[in-house]
Protein backbone atom coordinates (compact mmCIF):
# COMPACT_ATOMS: atom_id res chain seq x y z
CA UNK A 1 0.00 0.00 0.00
CA UNK A 2 0.78 3.30 -0.12
CA UNK A 3 3.10 5.18 2.82
CA UNK A 4 1.56 7.81 5.25
CA UNK A 5 3.49 10.90 4.77
CA UNK A 6 3.53 12.49 8.05
CA UNK A 7 7.15 13.22 9.30
CA UNK A 8 8.40 11.39 12.36
CA UNK A 9 11.14 13.68 13.75
CA UNK A 10 9.44 13.62 17.21
CA UNK A 11 8.89 9.67 17.76
CA UNK A 12 11.98 8.95 19.03
CA UNK A 13 12.64 11.57 21.92
CA UNK A 14 9.30 11.30 23.08
CA UNK A 15 9.10 7.78 23.80
CA UNK A 16 12.57 8.07 25.71
CA UNK A 17 10.95 10.26 27.75
CA UNK A 18 7.75 8.74 28.75
CA UNK A 19 8.27 5.76 29.33
CA UNK A 20 5.31 4.30 28.59
CA UNK A 21 6.76 2.39 25.81
CA UNK A 22 8.15 -1.37 26.15
CA UNK A 23 8.32 -3.41 23.36
CA UNK A 24 8.82 -2.20 19.97
CA UNK A 25 5.35 -3.12 18.33
CA UNK A 26 3.08 -2.36 15.55
CA UNK A 27 2.13 0.53 16.53
CA UNK A 28 5.40 1.98 16.98
CA UNK A 29 5.92 4.17 14.22
CA UNK A 30 3.23 6.68 15.85
CA UNK A 31 3.96 10.22 16.80
CA UNK A 32 3.44 11.67 20.22
CA UNK A 33 0.19 13.03 19.75
CA UNK A 34 -2.30 10.99 17.74
CA UNK A 35 -5.81 11.59 16.87
CA UNK A 36 -8.43 9.03 15.87
CA UNK A 37 -11.47 10.62 14.24
CA UNK A 38 -14.40 9.23 12.72
CA UNK A 39 -14.67 9.65 8.77
CA UNK A 40 -18.15 8.89 7.91
CA UNK A 41 -21.31 8.79 9.91
CA UNK A 42 -20.26 7.32 13.34
CA UNK A 43 -19.60 3.80 14.94
CA UNK A 44 -16.49 3.24 12.16
CA UNK A 45 -14.65 1.49 15.35
CA UNK A 46 -12.90 4.16 16.94
CA UNK A 47 -13.07 3.08 20.28
CA UNK A 48 -11.42 -0.46 19.18
CA UNK A 49 -8.72 1.29 17.50
CA UNK A 50 -8.23 4.09 20.99
CA UNK A 51 -8.36 1.22 22.95
CA UNK A 52 -5.15 -0.79 21.26
CA UNK A 53 -3.22 2.58 20.59
CA UNK A 54 -3.82 3.52 24.46
CA UNK A 55 -2.05 0.47 25.58
CA UNK A 56 0.76 2.39 24.77
CA UNK A 57 0.08 5.91 25.65
CA UNK A 58 -0.30 7.71 28.59
CA UNK A 59 -2.46 10.34 27.99
CA UNK A 60 -6.23 9.79 26.36
CA UNK A 61 -8.46 12.76 25.42
CA UNK A 62 -12.38 13.36 24.77
CA UNK A 63 -12.69 16.74 23.14
CA UNK A 64 -16.07 16.82 22.14
CA UNK A 65 -20.15 15.47 22.32
CA UNK A 66 -20.75 13.64 25.66
CA UNK A 67 -22.95 10.78 26.41
CA UNK A 68 -24.31 10.87 22.97
CA UNK A 69 -20.57 8.49 21.97
CA UNK A 70 -20.89 5.10 22.28
CA UNK A 71 -17.53 3.47 21.77
CA UNK A 72 -17.28 -0.75 21.98
CA UNK A 73 -14.39 -2.33 23.64
CA UNK A 74 -12.87 -6.09 24.37
CA UNK A 75 -10.47 -6.26 26.55
CA UNK A 76 -7.28 -8.91 26.63
CA UNK A 77 -9.88 -11.90 28.04
CA UNK A 78 -12.85 -10.74 25.60
CA UNK A 79 -14.88 -9.05 27.97
CA UNK A 80 -17.39 -6.21 26.81
CA UNK A 81 -17.50 -2.52 27.83
CA UNK A 82 -19.47 0.33 26.14
CA UNK A 83 -17.98 3.61 26.54
CA UNK A 84 -19.76 6.94 26.44
CA UNK A 85 -18.27 9.79 28.04
CA UNK A 86 -15.18 7.99 29.77
CA UNK A 87 -12.14 7.84 27.15
CA UNK A 88 -11.89 4.82 25.30
CA UNK A 89 -7.82 4.51 26.94
CA UNK A 90 -9.59 3.57 30.48
CA UNK A 91 -8.54 -0.10 30.22
CA UNK A 92 -4.88 0.74 30.09
CA UNK A 93 -4.46 1.23 33.71
CA UNK A 94 -0.74 3.14 33.11
CA UNK A 95 -3.08 5.98 31.15
CA UNK A 96 -4.68 8.98 32.65
CA UNK A 97 -7.95 9.84 30.68
CA UNK A 98 -8.95 13.33 30.30
CA UNK A 99 -12.40 14.57 29.63
CA UNK A 100 -11.49 18.01 27.44
CA UNK A 101 -13.71 21.12 27.76
CA UNK A 102 -15.25 21.14 24.05
CA UNK A 103 -17.16 17.86 26.07
CA UNK A 104 -20.54 18.60 27.66
CA UNK A 105 -21.27 16.13 30.72
CA UNK A 106 -23.85 14.63 32.54
CA UNK A 107 -22.43 13.83 35.50
CA UNK A 108 -25.26 11.09 36.68
CA UNK A 109 -24.21 9.01 33.67
CA UNK A 110 -20.38 9.80 33.86
CA UNK A 111 -20.33 8.67 37.90
CA UNK A 112 -22.74 5.52 36.78
CA UNK A 113 -20.02 4.41 34.00
CA UNK A 114 -17.34 4.73 36.91
CA UNK A 115 -19.55 2.87 38.83
CA UNK A 116 -19.47 -0.15 36.41
CA UNK A 117 -15.93 0.06 35.21
CA UNK A 118 -15.04 -0.15 39.14
CA UNK A 119 -17.18 -2.86 39.65
CA UNK A 120 -15.25 -4.79 36.41
CA UNK A 121 -12.46 -3.94 38.47
CA UNK A 122 -11.40 -0.72 35.88
CA UNK A 123 -10.39 1.64 38.57
CA UNK A 124 -11.02 5.91 37.34
CA UNK A 125 -9.42 7.57 40.42
CA UNK A 126 -6.62 9.63 40.09
CA UNK A 127 -6.74 8.91 36.51
CA UNK A 128 -10.09 10.43 34.98
CA UNK A 129 -9.76 14.11 34.71
CA UNK A 130 -12.57 16.10 34.09
CA UNK A 131 -11.96 19.95 32.54
CA UNK A 132 -13.29 22.81 34.73
CA UNK A 133 -14.15 24.56 31.39
CA UNK A 134 -16.40 21.65 30.00
CA UNK A 135 -20.05 22.61 30.29
CA UNK A 136 -22.46 20.26 32.54
CA UNK A 137 -25.94 18.95 30.94
CA UNK A 138 -28.27 18.51 33.21
CA UNK A 139 -31.21 16.20 33.16
CA UNK A 140 -33.28 19.20 31.55
CA UNK A 141 -31.15 19.44 28.98
CA UNK A 142 -32.39 15.39 28.31
CA UNK A 143 -35.98 16.21 28.69
CA UNK A 144 -35.33 19.42 25.98
CA UNK A 145 -34.29 17.45 23.36
CA UNK A 146 -36.84 14.73 23.67
CA UNK A 147 -39.72 17.14 23.89
CA UNK A 148 -37.69 18.94 20.45
CA UNK A 149 -37.78 15.36 19.01
CA UNK A 150 -41.92 14.88 19.48
CA UNK A 151 -42.57 18.46 18.32
CA UNK A 152 -40.72 17.92 15.27
CA UNK A 153 -43.08 14.84 14.66
CA UNK A 154 -41.99 13.17 11.34
CA UNK A 155 -39.55 15.10 10.74
CA UNK A 156 -37.32 13.78 13.68
CA UNK A 157 -33.52 14.38 13.57
CA UNK A 158 -33.27 11.14 15.66
CA UNK A 159 -31.03 11.94 18.13
CA UNK A 160 -29.60 9.64 20.73
CA UNK A 161 -32.14 12.58 23.32
CA UNK A 162 -28.73 12.58 25.69
CA UNK A 163 -29.51 16.29 25.46
CA UNK A 164 -26.72 16.96 23.49
CA UNK A 165 -28.33 20.04 21.43
CA UNK A 166 -29.92 21.97 24.20
CA UNK A 167 -26.70 21.39 26.25
CA UNK A 168 -24.03 23.30 23.18
CA UNK A 169 -27.45 25.49 22.75
CA UNK A 170 -27.09 26.71 26.38
CA UNK A 171 -23.22 27.17 25.96
CA UNK A 172 -23.71 29.42 23.05
CA UNK A 173 -26.55 31.06 24.37
CA UNK A 174 -23.92 31.82 27.60
CA UNK A 175 -26.15 30.59 29.96
CA UNK A 176 -24.83 27.08 30.67
CA UNK A 177 -22.86 25.95 33.54
CA UNK A 178 -19.23 25.16 33.48
CA UNK A 179 -17.45 22.47 36.00
CA UNK A 180 -15.68 24.82 37.62
CA UNK A 181 -19.30 26.47 38.56
CA UNK A 182 -20.02 23.43 40.81
CA UNK A 183 -17.30 25.18 43.50
CA UNK A 184 -19.78 28.17 43.55
CA UNK A 185 -23.39 27.45 45.00
CA UNK A 186 -25.05 30.79 44.97
CA UNK A 187 -23.73 31.00 41.24
CA UNK A 188 -25.05 27.63 40.41
CA UNK A 189 -28.93 28.13 42.26
CA UNK A 190 -28.80 31.84 39.45
CA UNK A 191 -28.36 29.48 36.41
CA UNK A 192 -29.60 26.82 37.14
CA UNK A 193 -32.93 29.34 37.42
CA UNK A 194 -32.78 30.65 34.61
CA UNK A 195 -32.27 27.52 32.57
CA UNK A 196 -35.17 26.17 34.23
CA UNK A 197 -37.50 29.22 33.24
CA UNK A 198 -35.86 29.12 29.66
CA UNK A 199 -36.75 25.74 29.76
CA UNK A 200 -40.25 26.07 31.02
CA UNK A 201 -41.36 28.61 28.50
CA UNK A 202 -40.39 26.82 25.63
CA UNK A 203 -41.84 23.55 26.76
CA UNK A 204 -45.12 24.67 28.97
CA UNK A 205 -45.32 20.39 29.57
CA UNK A 206 -41.61 20.38 31.37
CA UNK A 207 -41.84 20.12 35.00
CA UNK A 208 -38.82 20.59 36.64
CA UNK A 209 -38.00 20.96 40.07
CA UNK A 210 -35.19 23.34 41.21
CA UNK A 211 -34.74 22.63 44.22
CA UNK A 212 -34.32 18.57 43.84
CA UNK A 213 -32.13 19.09 41.18
CA UNK A 214 -29.85 22.00 43.76
CA UNK A 215 -29.75 19.33 45.99
CA UNK A 216 -28.65 16.34 44.14
CA UNK A 217 -25.67 19.00 42.37
CA UNK A 218 -24.69 19.48 45.77
CA UNK A 219 -23.89 15.80 46.02
CA UNK A 220 -22.60 15.91 43.03
CA UNK A 221 -20.02 18.49 43.47
CA UNK A 222 -18.64 17.18 46.28
CA UNK A 223 -18.05 13.64 44.17
CA UNK A 224 -16.52 15.30 41.09
CA UNK A 225 -14.69 17.51 42.85
CA UNK A 226 -11.32 15.48 42.74
CA UNK A 227 -11.55 14.84 38.93
CA UNK A 228 -11.94 18.52 38.65
CA UNK A 229 -8.59 19.62 36.84
CA UNK A 230 -7.68 23.00 34.05
CA UNK A 231 -6.88 20.13 31.50
CA UNK A 232 -5.68 22.68 28.85
CA UNK A 233 -2.50 23.38 31.32
CA UNK A 234 -2.26 19.50 31.89
CA UNK A 235 -2.18 18.46 28.23
CA UNK A 236 0.29 21.28 27.49
CA UNK A 237 2.98 20.23 30.35
CA UNK A 238 2.06 16.67 29.65
CA UNK A 239 3.50 17.46 25.59
CA UNK A 240 6.34 19.86 27.09
CA UNK A 241 7.54 15.99 29.31
CA UNK A 242 7.19 14.43 25.95
CA UNK A 243 4.12 12.45 27.30
CA UNK A 244 2.27 10.46 24.04
CA UNK A 245 -0.91 11.94 23.84
CA UNK A 246 -3.67 10.36 22.28
CA UNK A 247 -6.94 11.66 21.23
CA UNK A 248 -10.71 9.81 20.62
CA UNK A 249 -13.17 11.29 18.52
CA UNK A 250 -16.37 10.95 18.94
CA UNK A 251 -19.32 10.78 16.47
CA UNK A 252 -18.03 11.91 13.07
CA UNK A 253 -17.46 14.32 10.48
CA UNK A 254 -20.39 13.17 8.72
CA UNK A 255 -22.37 14.29 11.61
CA UNK A 256 -20.11 17.45 12.23
CA UNK A 257 -22.24 20.60 12.81
CA UNK A 258 -20.23 22.95 10.07
CA UNK A 259 -19.34 20.06 7.82
CA UNK A 260 -21.84 17.50 8.02
CA UNK A 261 -25.55 17.36 6.77
CA UNK A 262 -27.31 20.03 8.41
CA UNK A 263 -29.84 19.72 10.31
CA UNK A 264 -29.05 15.88 10.71
CA UNK A 265 -25.99 16.52 12.52
CA UNK A 266 -24.77 16.56 16.12
CA UNK A 267 -24.10 19.81 17.91
CA UNK A 268 -20.58 19.40 17.97
CA UNK A 269 -17.50 19.85 15.79
CA UNK A 270 -16.32 16.06 15.95
CA UNK A 271 -14.22 16.78 13.15
CA UNK A 272 -10.15 18.20 13.38
CA UNK A 273 -11.10 22.21 14.74
CA UNK A 274 -13.15 20.04 17.48
CA UNK A 275 -10.43 18.83 18.37
CA UNK A 276 -7.91 21.95 18.61
CA UNK A 277 -11.05 23.54 19.99
CA UNK A 278 -12.07 21.12 22.64
CA UNK A 279 -9.01 20.38 23.92
CA UNK A 280 -6.26 23.20 24.22
CA UNK A 281 -3.76 21.89 22.13
CA UNK A 282 -2.37 23.69 18.95
CA UNK A 283 -2.55 22.55 15.85
CA UNK A 284 0.73 21.88 14.75
CA UNK A 285 1.74 19.43 17.61
CA UNK A 286 -0.14 16.80 16.03
CA UNK A 287 1.37 14.29 14.43
CA UNK A 288 -0.73 11.44 13.07
CA UNK A 289 -4.59 11.82 12.09
CA UNK A 290 -6.01 8.55 11.73
CA UNK A 291 -9.98 8.80 9.68
CA UNK A 292 -11.05 5.68 10.94
CA UNK A 293 -13.64 4.30 8.13
CA UNK A 294 -16.20 1.34 8.03
CA UNK A 295 -15.36 -0.98 5.08
CA UNK A 296 -18.90 0.05 4.19
CA UNK A 297 -21.23 2.85 5.82
CA UNK A 298 -23.49 3.50 8.67
CA UNK A 299 -25.84 6.12 9.80
CA UNK A 300 -28.09 6.25 13.27
CA UNK A 301 -30.68 8.88 12.99
CA UNK A 302 -32.17 10.50 10.29
CA UNK A 303 -31.04 12.46 7.33
CA UNK A 304 -29.58 11.98 3.34
CA UNK A 305 -27.25 9.22 2.86
CA UNK A 306 -26.28 8.62 -1.29
CA UNK A 307 -25.33 5.18 -0.60
CA UNK A 308 -27.76 3.74 1.85
CA UNK A 309 -29.19 -0.17 0.89
CA UNK A 310 -32.17 -1.27 1.81
CA UNK A 311 -33.86 -5.06 1.60
CA UNK A 312 -32.45 -7.96 2.27
CA UNK A 313 -28.67 -6.83 1.43
CA UNK A 314 -29.13 -3.70 3.96
CA UNK A 315 -30.64 -6.68 6.75
CA UNK A 316 -27.57 -9.14 5.67
CA UNK A 317 -24.72 -6.70 6.25
CA UNK A 318 -26.87 -5.28 9.68
CA UNK A 319 -26.96 -8.80 10.89
CA UNK A 320 -23.25 -9.98 9.74
CA UNK A 321 -22.24 -6.60 11.69
CA UNK A 322 -24.68 -6.18 14.35
CA UNK A 323 -25.14 -2.90 13.41
CA UNK A 324 -27.18 -1.24 16.51
CA UNK A 325 -26.63 1.45 18.49
CA UNK A 326 -24.52 0.98 21.44
CA UNK A 327 -26.02 3.91 23.36
CA UNK A 328 -29.70 3.45 21.96
CA UNK A 329 -29.59 0.00 20.53
CA UNK A 330 -31.35 1.80 17.22
CA UNK A 331 -30.37 -0.63 14.25
CA UNK A 332 -28.33 1.25 12.13
CA UNK A 333 -28.96 2.55 8.61
CA UNK A 334 -26.74 0.46 6.08
CA UNK A 335 -24.95 0.89 3.17
CA UNK A 336 -21.52 1.04 0.82
CA UNK A 337 -18.48 2.65 1.16
CA UNK A 338 -19.06 6.27 0.28
CA UNK A 339 -15.72 7.26 -1.66
CA UNK A 340 -16.71 10.95 -2.20
CA UNK A 341 -17.88 11.27 1.65
CA UNK A 342 -14.34 10.25 2.26
CA UNK A 343 -12.57 12.05 0.13
CA UNK A 344 -14.98 14.94 1.74
CA UNK A 345 -13.79 14.09 5.45
CA UNK A 346 -10.18 13.37 4.36
CA UNK A 347 -9.89 17.47 3.20
CA UNK A 348 -11.21 18.80 6.36
CA UNK A 349 -9.62 16.63 8.97
CA UNK A 350 -5.80 16.22 6.56
CA UNK A 351 -6.16 12.41 7.69
CA UNK A 352 -2.35 10.46 6.99
CA UNK A 353 -3.99 7.24 7.09
CA UNK A 354 -7.05 5.25 7.08
CA UNK A 355 -8.22 2.66 9.50
CA UNK A 356 -10.32 0.08 7.24
CA UNK A 357 -12.60 -1.19 9.48
CA UNK A 358 -15.33 -4.55 9.56
CA UNK A 359 -13.59 -5.39 6.31
CA UNK A 360 -14.72 -9.03 7.78
CA UNK A 361 -18.11 -8.07 7.71
CA UNK A 362 -18.57 -8.20 3.73
CA UNK A 363 -16.73 -11.94 3.85
CA UNK A 364 -20.05 -13.44 2.67
CA UNK A 365 -20.67 -11.44 -0.34
CA UNK A 366 -20.60 -12.19 -4.11
CA UNK A 367 -19.81 -8.62 -5.46
CA UNK A 368 -18.71 -5.43 -3.20
CA UNK A 369 -19.79 -1.76 -4.14
CA UNK A 370 -18.05 1.52 -3.80
CA UNK A 371 -19.80 4.56 -4.38
CA UNK A 372 -16.91 6.70 -6.65
CA UNK A 373 -19.80 9.78 -7.33
CA UNK A 374 -22.79 11.08 -7.28
CA UNK A 375 -25.30 11.28 -10.00
CA UNK A 376 -27.51 14.32 -10.13
CA UNK A 377 -31.46 14.06 -11.59
CA UNK A 378 -30.00 16.02 -14.91
CA UNK A 379 -27.97 13.12 -15.45
CA UNK A 380 -24.52 14.87 -14.00
CA UNK A 381 -22.04 13.15 -12.03
CA UNK A 382 -20.37 15.39 -9.40
CA UNK A 383 -17.44 13.81 -7.05
CA UNK A 384 -17.87 16.43 -4.30
CA UNK A 385 -20.09 16.75 -1.37
CA UNK A 386 -22.86 19.05 -1.58
CA UNK A 387 -24.26 21.63 0.95
CA UNK A 388 -28.07 21.52 -0.07
CA UNK A 389 -29.43 17.95 1.87
CA UNK A 390 -32.30 18.59 -0.06
CA UNK A 391 -29.90 18.51 -3.17
CA UNK A 392 -27.91 15.73 -1.71
CA UNK A 393 -31.04 13.43 -1.36
CA UNK A 394 -31.92 13.75 -4.95
CA UNK A 395 -28.90 12.13 -5.88
CA UNK A 396 -28.01 8.83 -6.87
CA UNK A 397 -24.96 6.92 -5.66
CA UNK A 398 -22.42 5.46 -8.98
CA UNK A 399 -20.51 2.79 -8.09
CA UNK A 400 -17.82 0.54 -8.98
CA UNK A 401 -18.61 -3.19 -8.60
CA UNK A 402 -15.54 -5.04 -7.43
CA UNK A 403 -15.71 -9.31 -6.72
CA UNK A 404 -15.84 -10.82 -3.38
CA UNK A 405 -13.30 -12.75 -1.52
CA UNK A 406 -15.90 -14.89 -0.23
CA UNK A 407 -13.40 -16.00 2.60
CA UNK A 408 -13.08 -15.60 6.30
CA UNK A 409 -10.86 -13.57 6.64
CA UNK A 410 -11.30 -12.66 10.64
CA UNK A 411 -8.60 -14.88 11.61
CA UNK A 412 -5.92 -13.56 9.67
CA UNK A 413 -3.27 -11.05 11.12
CA UNK A 414 -0.83 -10.21 7.96
CA UNK A 415 -1.82 -8.35 5.02
CA UNK A 416 0.15 -10.97 2.73
CA UNK A 417 -2.69 -13.81 3.92
CA UNK A 418 -5.34 -11.75 2.90
CA UNK A 419 -7.28 -13.05 -0.11
CA UNK A 420 -6.49 -11.49 -3.57
CA UNK A 421 -9.37 -9.67 -3.94
CA UNK A 422 -9.60 -8.63 -0.58
CA UNK A 423 -6.20 -6.91 -1.35
CA UNK A 424 -7.97 -5.65 -4.45
CA UNK A 425 -10.50 -3.58 -2.93
CA UNK A 426 -7.99 -2.69 -0.41
CA UNK A 427 -5.82 -1.03 -2.83
CA UNK A 428 -8.80 0.53 -4.86
CA UNK A 429 -9.48 2.50 -1.37
CA UNK A 430 -6.11 3.56 -1.58
CA UNK A 431 -6.26 4.78 -4.80
CA UNK A 432 -9.52 6.66 -4.61
CA UNK A 433 -8.13 8.07 -1.01
CA UNK A 434 -4.48 8.77 -1.99
CA UNK A 435 -4.01 7.86 1.76
CA UNK A 436 -2.70 4.64 2.96
CA UNK A 437 -5.28 1.86 4.74
CA UNK A 438 -2.23 1.30 7.31
CA UNK A 439 -4.77 -0.67 9.63
CA UNK A 440 -6.96 -2.77 8.47
CA UNK A 441 -9.76 -4.09 10.85
CA UNK A 442 -10.75 -8.04 10.74
CA UNK A 443 -12.89 -8.43 14.23
CA UNK A 444 -14.01 -6.41 17.34
CA UNK A 445 -11.05 -7.89 19.53
CA UNK A 446 -7.84 -6.47 20.36
CA UNK A 447 -5.66 -8.46 18.19
CA UNK A 448 -7.96 -8.49 14.88
CA UNK A 449 -6.08 -5.35 13.27
CA UNK A 450 -3.55 -6.15 9.86
CA UNK A 451 -1.26 -3.43 10.00
CA UNK A 452 0.04 -2.61 6.85
CA UNK A 453 4.19 -1.57 7.66
P1 LIG B 1 -27.34 13.87 19.04
O1 LIG B 1 -27.88 12.93 20.08
O2 LIG B 1 -27.94 15.24 19.12
O3 LIG B 1 -25.85 13.89 18.97
O4 LIG B 1 -27.88 13.27 17.64
C1 LIG B 1 -27.72 13.98 16.44
C2 LIG B 1 -27.32 13.07 15.30
O5 LIG B 1 -26.05 12.48 15.59
C3 LIG B 1 -26.17 11.07 15.55
N1 LIG B 1 -25.35 10.44 16.57
C4 LIG B 1 -24.77 9.25 16.41
N2 LIG B 1 -24.64 8.49 15.31
C5 LIG B 1 -24.00 7.30 15.48
N3 LIG B 1 -23.58 6.81 16.69
C6 LIG B 1 -23.70 7.58 17.80
N4 LIG B 1 -23.46 7.07 19.03
C7 LIG B 1 -24.21 5.87 19.47
C8 LIG B 1 -23.51 4.60 19.03
C9 LIG B 1 -25.63 6.00 18.94
C10 LIG B 1 -26.69 5.04 19.46
O6 LIG B 1 -22.30 4.54 19.18
O7 LIG B 1 -24.13 3.67 18.53
O8 LIG B 1 -26.50 4.25 20.35
O9 LIG B 1 -27.82 5.16 18.91
C11 LIG B 1 -24.28 8.87 17.68
N5 LIG B 1 -24.51 9.88 18.55
C12 LIG B 1 -25.17 10.83 17.85
C13 LIG B 1 -27.65 10.80 15.84
O10 LIG B 1 -28.03 9.51 15.40
C14 LIG B 1 -28.31 11.91 15.08
O11 LIG B 1 -28.35 11.59 13.72
P1 LIG C 1 -17.24 3.87 17.52
O1 LIG C 1 -18.42 4.69 17.95
O2 LIG C 1 -16.59 4.39 16.28
O3 LIG C 1 -16.26 3.62 18.61
O4 LIG C 1 -17.83 2.44 17.11
P2 LIG C 1 -18.88 1.55 17.94
O5 LIG C 1 -18.16 0.91 19.07
O6 LIG C 1 -20.12 2.30 18.23
O7 LIG C 1 -19.28 0.48 16.83
C1 LIG C 1 -18.32 -0.32 16.18
C2 LIG C 1 -18.66 -1.80 16.46
O8 LIG C 1 -17.92 -2.63 15.57
C3 LIG C 1 -18.29 -2.24 17.85
O9 LIG C 1 -19.22 -3.18 18.28
C4 LIG C 1 -16.91 -2.89 17.66
O10 LIG C 1 -16.65 -3.91 18.60
C5 LIG C 1 -17.05 -3.49 16.30
N1 LIG C 1 -15.80 -3.51 15.50
C6 LIG C 1 -14.81 -2.59 15.43
N2 LIG C 1 -13.90 -2.94 14.50
C7 LIG C 1 -14.33 -4.11 13.97
C8 LIG C 1 -13.83 -4.96 12.93
O11 LIG C 1 -12.82 -4.72 12.29
N3 LIG C 1 -14.59 -6.09 12.65
C9 LIG C 1 -15.74 -6.39 13.33
N4 LIG C 1 -16.40 -7.49 12.98
N5 LIG C 1 -16.22 -5.59 14.30
C10 LIG C 1 -15.54 -4.49 14.61
MG1 LIG D 1 -20.40 4.46 18.38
Amino acid sequence: GLKSSASRNVKLTCRAASGAAEAEDQYSDLQQVVAVLGSQWGDEGKGKLVDIIAQKYDVICRCQGGANAGHTIYDETGKKYALHQVPSGILNRKSTCLIGHGTVVHLPSLFEEIEKLEASGVSCEGRLLLSDRAHLLFDLHREADGLREEELAGNKIGTTKRGIGPAYASKANRVGVRVNELRKPDLLRERLEVLFDDTKKRFPSFEGDLDAELERYAELAARVDPFICDTVEYVNKAFKEGKLILVEGANATMLDIDFGTYPFVTSSNPSIGGVVAGLGLAPNKFGDLIGVAKAYTTRVGAGPYPTELFGDLAEDIRSVGFEYGTTTGRPRRCGWLDIVALNYATQINGYTCLNLTKLDCLDALDEVEIGVGYKDPDGNVINYFPADVDYLSSLEAVYETMPGWKEDISKIRTYDELPANAKTYISRVEELTGLPCKYIGVGPGRDAMIVQQ
